[in-house]
């Protein structure tokens, strides 16, 4: 690798993004953008310097902006947080609510993870008690994996292509800030119609969420199952937290219009966290709009997820989205996980993401459609028209 200030300390990590900032202080970041030679291609360089030598690198990191503009596609400015606040996780997830990383992450890595979860069960009609054993004893609640029983966890040691893609840390560090936490991570399954009793689907159909935890036998609660949910917030599960967290969902195979893809809708973030079910009309244009039933609408343009093995998007946690029922014969694998800004961070992009939000950060109720025991007393569905 080439630079030419001979005597300062380089430490460097591979990042493939493609961008350039310098952020002012003893930390200068520079993220090289079209292979010009002074800075390698995909090589993140941060140098300590002390503060006269920080102004002078400075003058001459300007200079070389301005006899190289296309390596500074955006202005080198002195404002600390300018790094985390142009970062496109950030402005996608500020502007529209949702950002896709766009080189994905390793997808031989994602087919490796993928076929060990396949070793582990069939995913079809076995994992599904009889309707018998089920109205023995409903129980809708405790039916999602947990720590303990969590078949990601087992899978530890095959998740750095994910957990430290650069790219995906980049993004994630941008948006939250260092020292980002993990809250939750867990392997979703759409499962199949094939796979699913005929007892169950009469009983279930147009349910706004199909979380299928409650009819599994308990040793296969290790994983989210799902038939499809409703347009939904990921802030539903956090009733008196701030949505100060954001939803990373990894793809481990192909996913066409046939494997249940997420359908998201843009820009929803921007009410805040409303009440579950949605107001949500569809147009004939095939947009929505979306009201937060406080006297603010928005028409809205749906979006469908889909990619190939390794595809990753993350969305804010007010940001509406949910799958139709997977009408494939082929199971849908995929990642979930849950990232929130680090306690006490300051100045991540998530703050001024969030400080643009028209609506509350936080709801003491989330959703109306459950009742005391968790089962569904609302039968009613966007997301299936979409
Ligand atoms: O994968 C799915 O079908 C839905 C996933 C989802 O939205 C969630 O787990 O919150
Ligand atoms: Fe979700």
């Amino acid at each position: 690798m080439l630079f030419p200030f001979a005597g300062y300390r380089v430490v460097y990590r591979n990042i493939k993004n493609v961008s350039a900032e310098a952020i002012v202080g003893i930390n200068c970041c520079l993220v090289e953008s079209g292979g010009r030679g002074w800075v390698s291609r995909q090589d993140r360089i941060s140098l300590a310097l002390g503060d006269k030598e920080s102004l002078f690198f400075l003058s001459v990191l300007s200079l070389i902006a301005r006899r190289y503009p296309m390596s500074f596609p955006r202005s080198l400015g002195s404002d600390p947080n300018q790094f985390k606040n142009n970062h496109p996780a950030t402005t996608d997830l500020d502007q529209h609510g949702y950002h896709v990383f766009e080189n994905g992450v390793d997808a031989d890595a994602a087919a490796a993870l993928l076929n060990a979860i396949r070793h582990t069960r069939a995913f079809d009609s076995s994992l599904f008690q009889s309707e018998a054993e089920f109205d023995t004893e409903p129980l809708y609640v405790g039916v999602n994996p947990r720590p303990g029983r969590n078949l990601l966890d087992t899978f530890e040691n095959y998740l750095d292509f994910v957990e430290k893609d650069p790219c995906i840390v980049d993004g994630l560090t941008a948006v939250l800030g260092e020292g980002y936490e993990l809250l939750n991570r867990k392997i979703v399954c759409g499962v199949p119609a094939s796979a699913v009793p005929g007892w169950l689907k009469a009983r279930i159909t147009d349910n706004p969420v199909n979380n299928l935890g409650a009819y599994m036998k308990p040793c296969f609660r290790d994983v989210t199952y799902f038939y499809g949910i409703d347009f939904h917030q990921d802030l539903i599960d956090y009733k008196d937290r701030d949505a100060d967290f954001v939803t990373l969902y990894v793809y481990l195979h192909d996913v066409t219009f046939h494997d249940a893809p997420l359908f998201l809708l843009e820009d929803t973030h921007r009410f805040g966290g409303t009440l579950f079910p949605h107001d949500l009309t569809k147009t004939d244009s095939g947009d929505w709009i979306y009201g937060d039933r406080k006297g603010q609408s928005m028409q809205t343009r749906q979006t469908m997820l889909t990619g190939q093995a390794g595809y990753a998007a993350m969305w804010h946690s007010c940001t509406l989205h949910g799958t139709q029922p997977d009408a494939a014969d082929n199971e849908r694998l995929s990642l979930r996980y849950l990232f929130s800004k680090a306690s006490g961070a300051n100045g991540a992009g998530i703050d001024t993401i969030n400080a643009n939000l028209s609506g509350p950060l936080r709801l003491n109720t989330t959703r109306t459609d459950l009742d005391g025991t968790g089962a569904a007393v609302i039968k009613a569905n966007s997301v299936n028209s979409a």
